[in-house]
Order: C-alpha cells, then sequence, then structure tokens
C-alpha cells in the first residue's frame, strides 16, 4: 500500500515537472525514423487554385495569398473574427524597475463589447535610455506575467491557471512564489541592452488551455451566433483565438510613442510557436515572426507525420485547431496545404524557426524543411530564404530572409536561442 503511494506521489511529480518544463518527452509508438517517413508531394504554394502559376510578387500579394490564408482558416486554426469594436487602454504610470536597467509599464487592454472578465494584461520592459519609439518583441508566457522576472512589481493574474504547474499554482491560483518561475526563458535585461522592449502577456487572459476553455474565454463572446454548445467545422480554435489576442496588443502598441508598432517581432514557444506562426500569417502587421520548438500544427510539415502526429494532437488537444482539422487524422495527404505554406504566408516579412536537437517529438528536420520549401515564394519578392539546401548542424545558424537553427538540447527557450533571435531582428528591423 505505501509503495504504491510512493508510486503515484512519484508519478505526480513527474507529471508536475513535465506540465511547468513544458519539456516534451519523446512519446512511444510515434516515428523517430527518418527512413520511415512516408513519401510524400508538399502543395505547391506557387500554383494557384485554378490550376496557373504565380510568377510574380504581385500575383502573390494580389491573389494567391489570399487564397492560402483562406485554405488555413477553412482546414487548420479556423476564421478570425472581425476586430472588435470597443476597446479601452488603462495604463499604469511608467516605473523604474529592475535596477534602473528597466522601465516598467503595465496596461490593461479591455474589450469593452465582452464586459469584464476579459481583460488583456500587458507588461511591457523599455529600454531605460533610449529616447523615442524603439523595436519590440511579443510574446506569450504560460505561467502569468509575473512568471518572466523575479520584479515584485508585475501585477499577479487573476485568470485560468493551470493547477499542475504546481509551486506557485496552488489550488490554479498563481501565488507569490511563482514570481520568476520562467525566467530562465526570458532574458528581459539581455533584450533590453540590445535596444529592444520586451512585451508580455499571459496566454490564459485569453482562453483558457483545456477542451471546454472556449465556452467561457472570449470565443464564448465573440462572432457566435449560437452562444456556446458546439463548433461549426471552421469556427475560430483556441490558437486562432490566442493569435488574435496578440494583434490586439499590437493595436495597443500603436497608440503608445514608446514603441515602433511597425517593428514588432512576434515570438512564440511550443504550442505558442504554433500562435506566433499563425499571428504573423494572419496579421501582416505583424514584421518579423518567431517560432521557438512550435513542432506539429506549427513550422513542422505535416506529410512528414514524423513524431507528433495530427491525430495524436488533435486527440490531446482538440481545442487548439479547427474541428475540420480533425478530418485530417490519419490523412494528412489529404490536406490542401501543409505547413510550409504558413510559412510562406510571412513573406516578404523575414521570419526564423528554431529547433533543438532533443526535441524530435517537433520534428526538428520537418520545421527546417517548411522554411525551405517556403523559399519559392521569397524569391518572388528578390528575396533569399534559408540560402542552403540541407538541415545545418547544432549551432549553425542559417538564412536571409528566413532564419533557422538548430542548438544542442531539449524542447526549451535557452539564451542562444534569444541571441540568435536577437541577432535576426538587428538585421532586419534597424
Ligand atoms: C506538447 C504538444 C506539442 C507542444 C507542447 C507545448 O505536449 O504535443 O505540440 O505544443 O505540448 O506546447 O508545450
Amino acid at each position: 500500500m505505501e509503495m504504491n503511494g510512493k508510486r503515484v506521489i512519484c508519478l505526480m511529480i513527474f507529471i508536475q515537472l513535465f506540465m511547468v518544463t513544458g519539456m516534451t518527452a519523446q512519446p512511444a509508438g510515434f516515428n523517430y525514423d527518418e527512413s520511415k517517413v512516408p513519401e510524400y508531394s508538399l502543395p505547391d504554394p506557387l500554383v494557384s487554385l485554378d490550376g496557373k502559376g504565380i510568377m510574380d510578387a504581385s500575383g502573390w500579394t494580389n491573389h494567391r495569398r489570399a487564397e492560402v490564408l483562406e485554405l488555413f482558416q477553412t482546414h487548420v486554426y479556423g476564421r478570425r473574427p472581425a476586430d472588435p469594436k470597443r476597446v479601452s487602454y488603462v495604463e499604469a504610470s511608467n516605473v523604474i524597475a529592475l535596477q534602473g536597467k528597466a522601465v516598467r509599464k503595465q496596461v490593461t487592454i479591455r474589450l469593452d463589447e465582452l464586459g469584464d472578465g476579459f481583460d488583456i494584461n500587458v507588461l511591457i520592459y523599455l529600454p531605460p535610455t533610449i529616447k523615442g519609439p524603439v523595436p519590440a518583441f511579443l510574446g506569450y508566457n504560460f505561467g502569468g506575467n509575473q512568471s518572466i522576472h523575479a520584479d515584485p512589481g508585475i501585477i499577479m493574474p487573476t485568470s485560468w491557471m493551470r493547477e499542475e504547474r504546481g509551486v506557485g499554482y496552488e489550488g490554479g491560483i498563481a501565488n507569490e512564489k511563482s514570481r520568476g518561475l520562467s525566467a530562465r526563458r526570458w532574458p528581459v535585461e539581455m533584450i533590453l541592452e540590445r535596444g529592444y522592449a520586451l512585451v508580455n502577456v499571459y496566454y490564459g487572459d485569453i482562453e483558457a488551455d483545456h477542451a471546454e476553455g472556449w465556452k467561457s474565454g472570449v470565443r464564448s463572446q465573440i462572432n457566435r451566433d449560437d452562444q456556446g454548445d458546439h463548433l461549426e467545422p471552421d469556427d475560430w480554435s483556441a490558437i486562432s483565438a490566442w493569435s488574435w489576442g496578440l494583434s490586439r496588443v499590437l493595436d495597443y502598441l500603436e497608440t503608445d510613442s514608446a514603441v515602433d508598432a511597425t517593428k514588432v517581432a512576434v515570438f512564440g514557444h511550443s504550442r505558442l510557436g504554433k500562435t506566433s506562426l499563425w499571428a504573423g500569417a494572419s496579421d501582416e502587421r505583424f514584421a518579423l515572426t518567431i517560432s521557438n520548438d512550435s513542432g506539429c500544427g506549427g513550422a513542422a510539415l505535416n506529410r512528414r507525420a514524423f513524431g507528433e502526429t495530427v491525430q495524436r494532437i488533435n486527440t490531446n488537444f482538440p481545442h487548439w485547431f479547427s474541428e475540420r482539422f480533425k478530418t485530417y487524422n490519419d490523412n494528412e495527404s489529404a490536406l490542401p496545404v501543409d505547413q510550409h505554406m504558413l510559412i510562406a504566408l510571412m513573406a516578404p516579412r523575414p521570419v526564423y524557426i528554431a529547433s533543438a536537437e532533443e526535441d524530435q517529438w517537433a520534428d526538428p528536420k520537418g520545421e527546417f524543411l517548411s522554411g525551405k520549401h517556403a523559399g519559392p515564394v521569397y524569391e518572388l519578392f528578390g528575396l533569399k530564404g534559408v540560402e542552403v539546401d540541407k538541415q545545418p548542424s547544432i549551432h549553425e545558424p542559417v538564412g536571409s530572409s528566413i532564419g533557422y537553427h538548430i542548438r544542442a538540447g531539449k524542447h526549451d527557450v535557452t539564451d542562444y536561442d534569444w541571441e540568435q533571435y536577437l541577432n535576426f531582428a538587428d538585421k532586419h528591423l534597424r
């Protein structure tokens, strides 16, 4: 009995560790063998639905881009609603923070049509010595804004929290112990020293990350006739809702003279990397898009079915994608798109894809290949993509308008990743 109890505790600790770190193991029963990748042929981003070839940048911009976006809305992520009409911003005054290394600003975005309980709480760190608008990185965090830095001035979140996160999140409520728990993934001081602002938001402010989340999140309130009993095949998904939230933050940044809203890089890790990609694809105001270990439904090619598959992701996370996406379970080749076309939707804006060597679940090679096969669209604009034929070795960042690296280690965000993003942003946003 006692042994069983101990076993249960061990298992619970493991599950908690798994949830807290976002660490993705390599579940058994999936393919990690390159020689077993099925033969596939990718849909051509440069052939439009009427079978005609796209020969130049205007053919892409004025015709094909809208077609591809529509295909992703219909088959993968669902349809985003129109922008909200009534929004207000409540800004707290700027405060010097982090021992003088930052100016901290916290803003509440009120979606007034939705009433109480739908506020988006934005944390902004600005470099303290730069006058005038600065370029920025915008990204969601998994554990509340207070999780990205031990800074005691960060307002604690009140929205849904994953109880399984463990210490700092007892009872599904973030407490003081959660301050700075994810600081390792957010090198705030390094970003500010390089002359960028960091804009951070908790994704749970938009919608809780579970299958029933849509019944109480923004999706329950916007663009629905039936108010909450079922989802139509192309209704917006959780990833779509989260990406929509990023656009709302960008709306705010357009009103803030401290940030250059024409130079915002949207960043995300893992499920939030899938989200940043869909945000960059759906909203062309984002100047640069960064996918950190986004894997299946993000940068990885679906047709390779390497590591996580469409079937598995739709089963474990039925809310992330549209209802129609489930019809492609074990049937990836029937998809009218693959994820290289998602990357192509960024063109001509720069995009960066990062992988980790031990993150085979996310299919690093498939992530690279998406970038590579988006290249022909960039070429229409006279731009170069990843600039190499083969996936580079670890710690050898490549690429011109489509950046790519694979680093040693696990599914995570490290300083090495951030250094590459900062270098890439220096090249494109300066
Ligand atoms: C995993 C999931 C991945 C990835 C990851 C995360 O369990 O299979 O697609 O999104 O979660 O977001 O942490």
